[in-house]
């Protein structure tokens, strides 16, 4: 965590050029952080429109009752993106047969990214998750 601050940190300050811009830097940092480890999908294509990050090893197996991060809209049926950046894969999965993922299955592999579920065939999908 400390490490990756730094790290932020150095190359905001470069690319600002001067340490006026400290404080502004060290809040850019505080806020992407918290992302770097975790599984999100995304409403829309490219990152687009709301979002929901999964801690690794947080199993979600129904996003029918899961929001949007700072919404009150259900989640179920509408990511269209993912970033993956836990150390473990992901599988996503379009329904349920109890409390267990079935049905299509979608692979968000460790330390990838995906900016679009159509060429997947799993655009408006996702309902259940689990990570492996
Ligand atoms: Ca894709």
């Amino acid at each position: 965590m400390k490490r990756k601050l730094a790290i932020a940190f150095g190359i905001a300050a470069l690319s600002a050029g001067t340490l006026a811009s400290a404080p502004a830097a060290l809040a850019d940092s505080s806020e992407a952080s918290p992302r770097a480890t975790y599984f999100t999908l995304y409403q829309f294509e490219d990152k687009g429109g709301e979002h929901k990050g999964f801690a690794s090893g947080n199993d979600d197996r129904s996003l029918g009752d899961t929001y949007w991060t700072g919404t009150r809209t259900i989640m179920e049926d509408a990511a269209s993106s993912m970033t993956n950046n836990t150390s473990r894969n992901v599988t996503v999965r379009e329904g349920k047969d109890g409390d267990r993922c079935a049905g299509q299955v979608y692979h968000a592999v460790k330390n990838t990214s995906d900016m679009s579920f159509k060429n997947n065939h799993f655009d408006n999908e996702a309902s259940c998750l689990y990570f492996s």
